[in-house]
């Protein structure tokens, strides 16, 4: 009986593990500690001319030229959380978004969807992207990968569809079980829910591919996850693309650790109110990535304290 009960509490403390759940709404502004900083990119600082405004509940980044490929690592407009703690056995990563297909050329790649970082050297990708080698009007679901600067390109991991203006889904999940592996699963208007990558070309991954092992491996390292959008032409196309939501149940830095050490305390409290009143892009103690260090940030950070300890 005891034993039943002990079991009992370790399944429910698992359980509790899995399904942690961290979503933000984009309802006026970032309810998650954001960052637009992306390790060896250049900018640091990646929020880059006016390219990004919150309606009431999403998050519109318009497309700029610049990318992480290769070297070039010239990137702009990367909003990421920081992973931090223990990876869960099941973990995912979703978002929602949309754009108006038909303002974008069939002559340039364009794309949009979640990225794991370390920085812009090293990423993984899963986008829903005009494919300029076409030159049709249809999408599909593609991957892109860098190992210290060296491009994989990825994969078209779908059949093409017909967009429309509709909130299309993009989701990275980790199975477990006895059979773990990585898939990628997407849905829009023309799908019922959400559905896995049909196989056109892969959208699952196995322990022994180098793409889990290079997601796992930057997950471990405390990468960092968010959204991603990308002109891929040099052509100055300003494309709106419209974020619904970004959710995951990974464990993330805990909102107001200014410092990034795993835990809030007096250090970020006394980091805010040294910086109190300062204005920028990528200020640490700008906990809400308004461009100002104010009351909100220190009521994020006294709201906070303790967390992760
Ligand atoms: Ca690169
Ligand atoms: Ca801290
Ligand atoms: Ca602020």
């Amino acid at each position: 009986m005891k034993r039943t009960l002990v079991s009992l509490l370790a399944a429910i403390t698992l359980l509790g593990t899995a399904y942690v759940q961290t979503r933000d709404e984009f309802n006026g502004g970032f309810s998650l500690q954001w960052s637009w900083k992306l390790p060896d990119n250049d900018p640091f600082c990646t929020l880059f001319d006016n390219a990004v405004s919150f309606g009431g509940s999403s998050m519109t980044i318009q497309t700029r030229d610049g990318g992480m490929f290769q070297q070039f690592n010239g990137h702009k407009n990367v909003p990421t959380l920081r992973v931090s703690g223990n990876i869960p056995e099941e973990w995912y990563i979703e978002t929602v978004f949309r754009t108006d297909w038909s303002t974008v050329p069939v002559v340039f790649y364009t794309q949009a969807g979640i990225v794991i970082t370390t920085g812009a050297k090293n990423y993984f990708q899963v986008l829903i992207t005009r494919d300029a080698t076409w030159q049709t009007e249809t999408v599909n679901g593609s991957t892109n990968s860098e190992q210290d600067d060296n491009f994989a390109w990825g994969e078209r991991v779908t059949n093409t569809w017909s967009p429309d203006a509709d909130w299309m889904g993009l989701r990275i999940e980790r199975v477990g079980g006895e059979d773990p592996h990585i898939v990628l699963k997407f849905r829009h208007s023309g799908t019922d829910g959400w559905i896995e990558y049909d196989g056109f070309n892969g959208g699952r991954y196995y322990p022994d591919s180098p793409f889990y092992q290079h997601i796992m491996n930057m997950l471990s390292q405390g990468a960092r996850i968010g959204v991603y959008t990308d002109n891929a032409c040099g052509c100055g196309l300003a494309q709106p693309f419209e974020f619904d939501y970004f959710e995951t149940n990974l464990p993330l830095l805990p909102t107001g650790d200014v410092d990034a050490n795993g835990i809030v305390d007096d250090a970020d409290l006394l980091a805010v109110l040294f910086a109190f009143g300062a204005t920028g892009d990528c200020l640490d103690e700008d906990v809400n990535l308004d461009g100002t260090v104010d009351d909100a940030d220190l009521l994020a950070v006294l709201f906070n304290f303790g967390a992760g300890g």
